[in-house]
């Protein structure tokens, strides 16, 4: 028979093993591409959420100290720069596989990410939602922080398919993180819809939202890609009229389908985006990230598009439920210029990359665009190795 003593050791050495675990300190790796910087340690996991959020900590009703309610992955966060520190707001799944919403802060936005108390309680519509993931947080200009996220329902049109679902663009709005205003989903034209995303700014003073049509539940099928509306009222958000902004190509990062990620930034140059591409392999699907940029005036108007993924999985990053998925919903700007890229990885855990404004903007200025086919690719290529020959002959520096 164990002793209240031994009970309480065991909660104390959790709590200790824990805090050390959140405490650790991240480093950051070198990479060569000269892009954004990895980091050794993901930012948020599983075993960052709380002890008293999955342990019964009553020795009465939990006498083997087991976990209750385990979490399975921490995922698919959204991010904003909020009083100096970072907050993500990630997809946290529960081994009964119901995701939801929790806030974890951090000051340096690279380690020490600590959960507040509760996760979010996200209001119903009065069509009560089955799944909620992938919150994107937006400060938007009329004053309100607002969540825009996918709201999984059963579709009910197919009682007997039990994997037969419907996905609907989940809109909410808080001022402290704490209390959520839900509003009525997001209607558009469209039978499903993901990865739907705010406009920070009003547009021709309406709310501007960036979609993604789909026919099915996974796959797209007619929706050919991300799409853009605009909608009068956030309190009753309809877009009549879906553009297709980026689409999805044939034999590209996003040949079978592709969904913004965060919100964009806005730069001297225009809005940045970051978005995810998807392409199908004898592996399965492989999700990378993309960066294109659009004009500051027309922010539906793509004006630079880098023909290339920007991070793919790599490494341990290649491996989780759902492997070889790099998947961004949250990026931070801070005033120093710093960019913080929070990204997950194989729909298991979240990292965090860094980089620069200043970087990022080079990159989708001056990183050619997709040459089209392997000929032209080869073109643009050697184009590059002969320019580069040239200065390696004025320098004298020796092929590799
Ligand atoms: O499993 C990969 C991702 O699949 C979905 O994204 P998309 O609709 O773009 O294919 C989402 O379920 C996302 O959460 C998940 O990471």
């Amino acid at each position: 028979m164990q002793s209240t003593t031994e009970f309480k050791t065991k909660v104390a050495q959790l709590f200790s093993k824990h805090r050390a675990f959140i405490e650790r300190e991240n480093e950051r790796q070198v990479e060569n591409n000269g892009i954004f910087h990895r980091y050794k340690n993901p930012v948020l996991t599983w075993k960052h959420t709380p002890i008293f959020w999955r342990y019964d900590l009553n020795e009465q009703s939990n006498p083997y100290l087991m976990e209750r309610l385990e979490i399975n992955t921490v995922f698919n966060a959204g991010a904003i720069g909020w009083n100096g520190k970072v907050l993500l707001f990630p997809r946290i799944e529960s081994n009964d596989v119901k995701s939801f919403f929790g806030v974890a802060e951090s000051k340096n936005g690279v380690d020490n990410f600590c959960f507040w108390d509760y996760p979010i309680t996200m209001p119903e519509t009065g069509d009560p939602d089955m799944n909620v993931y992938d919150m994107r947080v937006v400060e938007h200009e009329d004053g309100w922080i607002y969540g825009t996220f996918c709201t999984e329902r059963k579709d009910k049109t197919r009682p007997h398919d039990t994997s037969a679902a419907i996905a609907q663009n989940g809109i909410a709005r808080t001022k402290d993180f704490i209390h959520w205003e839900r509003l009525p989903d997001l209607k558009t034209p469209s039978s499903q819809q993901r990865n739907g995303v705010l406009h920070p700014e009003f547009i021709d003073g309406q709310y501007a939202f960036y979609t993604r049509p789909m026919d099915g539940f996974i796959d797209t099928g007619g929706g050919d890609g991300i799409g853009w509306g605009l909608c009068k009222d956030i309190k009753n958000p309809v877009i009549e009229k879906e553009t297709i902004i980026d689409p999805r190509v044939y034999h590209t990062v996003k040949e079978v389908k592709n969904g913004m990620g965060p919100a964009p930034l806005k730069t001297k140059e225009g809005w940045l985006h970051l978005a995810h591409g998807v392409r199908r392999t004898a592996a399965g699907l492989r999700y990378v990230l993309y960066v294109f940029l659009c004009d500051l005036k027309e922010p539906w108007r793509v004006i630079r598009k880098p023909g290339r993924h920007f991070i793919a999985p790599h490494g341990i990053e290649r491996v989780g439920d759902v492997s070889n998925v790099i998947f961004s919903n949250g990026w931070v700007l801070r005033d120093n210029g710093e960019v913080f890229i929070y990204y997950a990885s194989s729909d298991t855990r979240m990292h965090v990359a860094t980089t620069t404004i200043a970087k990022l903007l080079d990159y989708v200025l001056n990183t050619p665009e997709d040459a089209g086919r392997t000929f032209a690719c080869v073109q643009q290529r050697n184009k590059l190795i002969q320019q580069n020959l040239e200065i390696m002959d004025k320098l004298g520096i020796e092929k590799g």
